[in-house]
């Protein structure tokens, strides 16, 4: 239960930002968005990528006047005005601002590593680009932002067009009323600033960076378009399609779902509500998606005037018993987690395809793994691809982290709609297995409530995956054994278990008494480490295991820990804690951390530890023990 104090806190902080959960309840159906804009780098448009021009906006001016209500003429960032001309037409004319002489910056971007200024900067930046357009009638049009933090704002031309709460999911908004023939400009505020009813709320262990960190878009699609198609291979084994068109044909419309290389053709009508739902029994000759083999099929959807393309793996994912099966096989989830922060001394969340890469190659090929765990919100939408193509199965969440309001309705919504916005965007990803709704919430009867929420949610939309949240544990000893139980009433509604775990880190537990521990599971169902991690500067040794910090005593957490986790029947994967070496602002040791997580396996600019060729050992010896 939140102490009221707290609560009032939280809602002084509401009046202070705009981001508002309940600004967007109107316009929802289900908590699903408003459109989905299936695979939107495959289509028609503009890329907004580049120069824009910002202005910083800590008391949110160019939002409200000084005694609250409309901003006045001359604070307004999203006028399109040439500040300089209109000055010099009207001598009594006062702006404080002018966006056409403010500085620029490359987007997408964040701002926290762009200036030591805005290093800890939480607060309102407003961007401004133009671009010309040539407007054809018989097209709709759209400006799709893949994730702006936390909160944001978009203007076409001085017009509102809406907003949208949450940094990791997409927005995608209609501009076919307010796009001119010609010259146009699209301003967009973005608001870093949490409150205790946001999600995640203020505090966590990782940057959260303000921004606009991933592409904007203006894309093309004709009257009727498809919005949605979903292409799968169902647990019964038949190939299943839904597809959504949105527009005014969409009901009656002839659909066709074409996989070439399998010479299948599903097809048929959209019913009243634009959709069309079909199976078909699957082709001998299909090959399933695994990470040994990550096969992914050319897909192509057309209706009426439309066509989109995808590529898609077909797997089966389920769980019988204690066994976690892929395809059918029972497969141990060689894994580890991954914040979205690319290698380098300064990130700033600008996660491009190379940088992707080059943190999915080191799990792959570096230590033997299988398996990435997505901390701790949904990626970009090109990691996921990247996933399917380099075949590493993935767990992907939403960022209900620690302590979230859980009695809030306008909270739940948050993040039901971002579950919502993720999985539709990414469903077509043979890679995700699993999805997660929560990472280490204390337990209790509210906070029971808001994730059955979320994990039926997660089944109604998607029920072909497994759901799954990271829990915490407790421990009892008698006759000098120490037992770890999962007795997180959570447990009874998952699919897998999962649960971090940080004996030998935190907490009074001596390393060397770690492989001793012993584990209870009384819930049948598969066990995953989420967690476990210890950190070290990279490069500081200590030979007698000793000091926190050191390369030897991260080493020896691995080995102490691996060999607990072997004793574990029903374990069937992990997903230790971390890659990479992350920036977190609640780590600011002077020595070892400045400001940085320090449990990586690879440091910030990618060198690796010690205990990152212990576990790659663990994962091969594994690997080598999979039946043929
Ligand atoms: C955890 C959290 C993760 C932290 C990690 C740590 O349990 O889930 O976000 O970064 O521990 O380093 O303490």
């Amino acid at each position: 239960m939140m102490c009221s104090s707290i609560k009032a806190v939280a809602a002084l902080a509401m009046l202070s930002v705009w981001p508002l959960a309940a600004q967007a309840e109107s316009s929802r159906i289900n908590n699903s968005p408003d459109y989905v804009m299936m695979n939107p780098s495959s289509r028609t448009g503009l890329d907004l990528s580049g120069s824009w021009a910002w202005s910083i906006d800590p008391y949110r001016d160019g939002l409200s006047g000084f005694h609250g209500g409309e901003a006045g003429i001359g604070h307004r960032r999203f006028d399109p005005v040439d500040v300089e001309a209109a000055t010099r037409d009207d001598p009594a004319a006062l702006f404080e601002y002018d966006m056409r002489n403010a500085e620029r910056t490359t987007l997408p971007g964040s701002w926290n590593t762009e200036a030591d200024s805005l290093r800890h900067y939480n607060g309102l930046m407003w961007y401004t680009r133009n671009f010309s357009h040539q407007t054809r009638n018989e097209s709709r049009y759209f400006i799709r932002i893949e994730a702006a933090n936390y909160t944001s704002r978009l203007y076409l031309n001085g017009a509102f067009i809406g907003s949208h709460e949450g940094g990791f999911t997409p927005a995608t908004y209609e501009v076919t009323q307010q796009i001119l023939n010609g010259s146009n400009d699209i301003t967009i505020g973005v608001d870093s600033a949490r409150t205790p009813l946001s999600v995640p709320p203020p505090v966590t262990d990782w940057e959260t960076y303000g921004g606009i960190t991933r592409e904007v878009r203006l894309i093309e699609v004709p009257q009727t378009f498809i919005d949605d198609a979903w292409v799968r291979l169902t647990r019964d084994g038949r190939v299943a399609a839904t597809v959504q068109l949105n527009g005014i044909d969409g009901s009656g419309q002839s659909v066709y779902v074409k996989i070439p290389e399998l010479e299948l053709t599903l097809t048929g009508k959209t019913d009243v509500n634009g959709v069309f739902d079909t199976t078909a029994v699957v082709p001998k000759d299909l090959v399933r998606w695994s990470p040994e083999n990550p096969k992914l099929y050319p897909v192509i959807v057309t209706a009426g005037h439309d066509t989109l393309n995808e590529r898609i793996g077909f797997r089966t994912i389920e769980v019988n018993g204690l066994d976690i099966l892929l395809n059918g096989e029972p497969i141990f989830l060689r894994g580890i987690s991954m914040h979205e922060e690319e290698l380098g001394i300064a990130p700033a969340r600008v996660m491009s395809e190379a940088s992707a890469r080059a943190l999915l190659t080191e799990i792959k090929e570096g230590l033997n793994g299988n398996f990435v765990r997505l901390a701790h919100y949904p990626h970009s939408e090109s990691t996921l691809r990247l996933a399917d193509e380099i075949g590493l199965l993935v767990w992907s969440e939403v960022p209900v982290y620690w302590l979230i309001e859980w009695e809030n309705e306008a909270t739940l919504h948050t993040a039901s709609s971002m579950l919502a916005e993720s999985i539709h965007r990414d469903r077509n990803r043979a890679s995700i297995i699993l999805w997660s709704v929560a990472n280490e919430t204390p337990v209790s009867a509210a906070r029971n409530r808001f994730l059955k929420t979320l994990i039926s949610d997660a089944r109604r939309l998607d029920g072909t995956r497994l759901v799954t949240a990271a829990l915490l544990t407790s421990q009892s000893e008698s006759d000098g054994i120490v037992e770890v139980h999962i007795d997180d009433p959570l447990a009874e509604w998952l699919d897998v278990m999962s649960v971090n775990t940080y004996n030998g880190w935190y907490g009074d537990m001596p390393l060397a008494n770690v492989h001793a521990l012993r584990w209870t599971n009384e819930h049948g169902k598969p066990l995953l480490f989420s967690e476990f991690g210890a950190g070290a500067l990279a490069g500081f040794h200590d030979p007698s295991m000793k000091r926190k910090f050191s390369e030897d005593y991260q080493a020896e957490y691995y080995r102490q820990t691996l060999a607990m986790a072997e004793q574990i029947p029903s374990l069937r994967g992990m997903s230790p804690w971390i890659l990479k070496d992350f920036q977190s602002p609640r780590r600011q040791h002077p020595v070892y951390q400045n400001g940085w997580n320090r449990k990586g396996l690879i440091s910030e600019t990618g060198r690796r530890k010690e205990a990152f060729y212990i576990l790659a050992h663990h994962y091969a010896e594994l690997e080598s023990h999979v039946p043929p």
